[in-house]
């Protein structure tokens, strides 16, 4: 059998360029400061994101991976055969190690490509996914989503079922929406499905416990944001002069996290060469996170071109993991 070197591979598309310095001075130059969150994930944010995942009150994580913990099977086999897997993301073990198994329990050998940003996202998550499933072959593409799935498209080989986990795509606003569903119909073949994963509304209370969980670890990974850019940008921020927030925005679906300036403060971003006033009780707004309904989100399928050919639901109905094609 070959070794697991020999069924990893690693492949640079392109390098991600950074604009944290554009991104910083256009949003907290705005009249409504504001962050992308993508921001949030460096080494530490990423270590808070995986303490995130396993808080009481954050059911996302635990709920999704118990849907296909149920339902690979089910949703292996509404899929064209031999399959290869995509994952856009970094990986948990814990969700696709389910797919894995459902492919492998019909079909002698598995691809599995994991696209990422970051190189080495997958090292701590599913490569030991290659000791225990000897039939496995793991290649990370590192790059955007588009420059993956562009490469994977030119490749020869069979069906492919793309998988976008953990409510990603609630973190986009609606034009990213729009042009990543675009996108994915341009790159994907006829026989490829899209398995999309996603948080639905929900109870306030249940929401606003997932973003403001006892601990504190979600407080702490919206402030490392911060910290981020005292390191990268040889900013000034006292922590402990901002304090997070998460409001539930009922009209617009959304989970709202904001950074809220405990006094009138001045910070300077040395970097940047900029002072940033705030007031007492300004806020950065940092990251939303949309909740959608069943319909809605097919409706957003459909108008991109995809059908649904199924959607799994646990049986509170607080997750939803719909397949296309
Ligand atoms: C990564 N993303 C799906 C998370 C979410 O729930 O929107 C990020 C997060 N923000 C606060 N807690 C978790």
């Amino acid at each position: 059998l070959p070794t697991e070197q020999a069924r990893f591979s690693s492949l640079t598309l392109r390098r991600a360029h950074d604009s944290l310095a554009d991104d910083v001075r256009l949003g907290l130059t705005a009249a409504d400061k504001w962050l992308p969150c993508k921001y949030f994930y460096d080494p530490r944010g990423m270590a808070l994101y995986e303490r995130i995942c396993e808080l009481p009150e954050y059911y996302l994580t635990r709920t999704e991976t118990a849907i296909l913990k149920h339902h690979a099977a089910d949703i292996i086999a509404l899929a064209p055969a031999p399959l290869s897997l995509v994952e856009l993301g970094s990986g948990s073990s814990a969700k696709i190690r389910y797919l894995i198994e459902a492919c492998l329990a019909r079909q002698a050998g598995l691809v599995y490509y994991a696209i990422d940003i970051s190189p080495g996202a997958l090292d701590n998550g599913v490569r030991p996914l290659l000791q225990e499933y000897l039939d496995l072959r793991i290649v990370e593409l590192v790059g955007e989503f588009t420059d993956g799935l562009g490469y994977l498209a030119r490749e020869p080989g069979g069906p492919r079922l793309v998988a976008f986990l953990g409510s990603t795509i609630g973190n986009f606003t609606e034009g990213e929406i729009t042009s990543f569903l675009a996108m994915l119909r341009r790159v994907l073949r006829p026989q490829d499905c899209f398995l999309l994963g996603f948080d639905l509304i929900k109870d306030t209370g249940v929401l606003e416990a997932a973003y403001d969980d006892a601990e504190g670890v979600t407080a702490r990974f919206n402030l490392n944001i911060l910290a981020r850019l005292n390191h990268e940008l040889d900013a000034d921020f006292d922590l402990t002069a901002f304090a997070h927030r998460a409001t539930v925005n009922v009209e617009r679906s959304r989970v709202e996290m904001h950074l809220v300036s405990r006094r009138a403060q001045r910070v300077r971003i040395g970097r940047l060469g900029l002072d940033v006033r705030f007031r007492a009780g300004e806020t950065i707004h940092t990251e939303n996170c949309h909740k959608f309904s069943t319909a809605g989100m097919e409706t957003l399928l459909a108008r991109h071109g995809w059908q649904v050919l199924r959607r799994f639901l646990d049986p509170q109905e607080q997750f939803c993991l719909v397949l296309a094609s």
